[in-house]
């Protein structure tokens, strides 16, 4: 007895993944987290022709888009930001006040097929536990499987060389950690170092997600809730403009640096 179809199937998923692998051991854009930030951002360079991965620590990339507010699956979105879900075809409902609905699952699917579809590749289950500087620039992101993390094994990591990274990794902004902590980087934030979140503030949370979102140090850059714990930003739960909003800037930032 043979088992040619298991051979082939075995076979396939190897070599295919493994080209994948490959491929993106140097890319232009390293992101950390497939939270909306880091997804929409994905999908903005990836759309522009750079080379871009995406590393997420979870099984299902999405970061909090899934759960709506306290597990109702909806969340709602501002009139200036539904534009960018209309890129990636995903539905709003208007409600007449400036703000719009959606559902949440048809947002983490629709934003998670936006990137692939626009060349962004996923690496899910991978965790960057690292960074590389070298000559005062980012480089590099060191990755190693997330359930290697939690089983707390003592497995060495590899490393994927970048031109840029993007720190979406939401409210602990792990790699700007790893950027200031470790290798004592100075960013650009009020302190140099990590202002810490600050509470629940919509209306505020909002406007500064914007604005936090910016280049921290030569290769370096956060979005999102990450922009925000860095430079002291209010959270603002589950409106998502601001989340899209720096999505799109963090992407034309790192663009222009690039293209430089
Ligand atoms: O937190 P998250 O959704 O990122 P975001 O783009 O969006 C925030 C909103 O979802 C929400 C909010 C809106 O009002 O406040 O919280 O800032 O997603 C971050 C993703 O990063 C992954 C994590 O699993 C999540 O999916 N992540 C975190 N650390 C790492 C990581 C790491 N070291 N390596 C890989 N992935």
């Amino acid at each position: 007895m043979s088992n040619i179809m298991e051979e082939t199937i075995s076979g396939a998923i190897v070599r295919s993944f493994f080209k994948k692998l490959e491929d993106h051991l140097s890319v232009d854009v390293g992101i950390v987290g497939a939270g909306p930030s880091g997804l929409v951002a994905a999908r903005y360079l990836a759309d522009a022709g750079l080379k871009v991965a995406v590393f997420e620590s979870k099984l299902a990339p999405g970061g909090g888009t899934w759960g709506g507010g306290m597990l109702f699956n909806e969340a709602v979105v501002q009139d200036d930001a539904v534009a960018i879900l209309n890129d990636f075809n995903i539905s709003t409902k208007d409600l007449g006040n400036g703000y719009h609905t959606f559902d949440t699952v048809e947002l983490a699917s629709g934003l998670i097929f936006g990137a692939r579809k626009a060349g962004a590749v996923i690496f899910n289950t991978v965790c960057v536990e690292d960074i590389c500087v070298r000559e005062g620039v980012v480089n590099g992101l060191v990755i190693n499987w997330n359930p290697v993390r939690r089983l707390d094994m003592h497995v060495d990591p590899l490393v994927i060389t970048t031109r840029a990274v993007l720190d979406g990794t939401g409210h602990p902004s792990e790699i700007v950690h790893k950027a200031v902590d470790k290798a004592g980087l100075h960013v650009d934030s009020p302190s140099g170092g990590i202002m810490g979140e600050r509470p629940m503030w919509m209306e505020d949370g909002e406007r500064t997600t914007v604005i936090n979102t910016k280049r921290l140090f030569p290769g370096l850059y956060a979005s999102g809730m990450a922009a925000n714990n860095v430079q002291g930003g209010f959270r603002m739960g589950p409106i998502f403009g601001g989340m899209f909003k720096s999505g799109k800037k963090v992407a034309e930032l790192i663009l222009a640096d690039l293209r430089a």
